[in-house]
């Protein structure tokens, strides 16, 4: 995999200045890039999170594609009518594409997008994951990793359960494609929503981590090299699943997890023994990962 973050950017600028998100919002650069992948022929449709904020109130709107906000339970739902309106009028050439955060996919959001998944409706279904309920106020939900203070983790403590794997729950459907991403990866993360929007007549996801520094506790100028760290210490391998069992590995981490945990706030209260105890489930997980992904990736 390249490991460069400079793409060459084919469609003119689709989302503009001016939107509504925290300085350093790792979700409003994940959508820059996906747009930027997709093209203007694309419909945008948003459940209750952050983006329902950061696009802007109608009539003014940060993003040159409609958007469609839907309630915070429904984005699979109401992806799924929209691709038949779309299809009914002739036009399925347009990309419908969900983006919900990680409650509107991992926890509320869940069954209306596994009904559409089940379904194989010809949608790209996006998570971009801040690990939290941002915008309410940084409370935890199914995709918070363990050991991270949250508003909802009482004081003095922190999540004690791992992060759901969202992506093999979604691999189970065996649904035509899923990946995962990180604004981190700019290069990797476009060639995937690329691949996403060619495979065409069923379901594709796309798991793509989004820090926030508002929840994360991080500077602002370090949303980008905290999503590559992400990835550097295998705490969020990039892989694809094709047909729900072929998996391919992207990009071989080397890093311990200390280096990503310890420039953290949210993280900050944790001990020498939480970081081992981190990096055991870590590293538990990427031997789970690589066993998937044999033969085609090297170990
Ligand atoms: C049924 C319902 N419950 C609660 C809310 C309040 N609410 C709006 S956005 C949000 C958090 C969304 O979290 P997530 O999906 O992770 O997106 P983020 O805000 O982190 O970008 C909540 C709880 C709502 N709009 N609808
Ligand atoms: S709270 Fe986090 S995800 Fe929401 S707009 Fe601010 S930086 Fe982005
Ligand atoms: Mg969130």
């Amino acid at each position: 995999m390249s490991t460069t973050n400079s793409p060459t950017f084919k469609h003119h600028e689709l989302m503009n200045p001016g939107h509504l998100g925290c300085p350093g919002c790792g979700a409003t650069i994940a959508m820059k890039l996906a747009l930027q992948a997709l093209g203007e022929n694309t419909m945008v449709v948003i459940p209750a999170c952050c983006w329902g904020v950061i696009a802007g109130p109608y009539p003014q709107s940060a993003l040159n594609v409609p958007v469609l906000q839907t309630a915070f339970a429904t984005a699979g739902a109401a992806a799924s009518g929209l691709r038949a309106a779309l299809d009914i009028r002739g036009e399925s050439d347009t990309t419908v594409l969900t983006w919900a955060g990680d409650g509107g996919t991992f926890d509320i959001g869940f069954q209306s997008l596994s009904g559409a998944v089940e379904r194989n409706e010809d949608c790209i279904f996006v998570c971009y994951d801040n690990e939290a309920y941002m915008n309410t106020g940084v409370q935890r939900s199914s995709a918070t990793p363990y050991g991270m203070r949250t508003t909802t983790t009482p004081a003095g403590q922190w999540k004690r359960t791992g992060k759901k794997n969202i992506l093999e729950a979604m691999a189970a459907h065996r649904l035509p494609y899923a990946a995962t991403a990180s604004i981190g990866y700019a290069e990797d993360l476009i060639r995937k929503f690329e691949k996403a929007k060619t495979i065409r007549g069923g379901s594709r996801f796309l798991h793509v981590l989004a820090p926030c520094p508002t929840g994360w506790r991080i500077e602002s100028e370090m949303t980008v090299k905290i999503a590559r760290l992400a990835v550097q210490t295998n705490v969020f391998p990039l892989y694809e699943v094709d047909g729900g069992v072929k998996y391919t590995l992207n990009f071989k981490g080397e890093r311990g997890v200390v280096d990503y945990l310890a420039v953290q706030g949210r993280f900050k209260h944790l001990s020498a023994s939480d970081f081992a105890r981190i990096q055991e489930m870590v590293d538990n997980e990427w031997k789970l990962l690589l066993k998937k992904a044999a033969p085609e990736f090297p170990h």
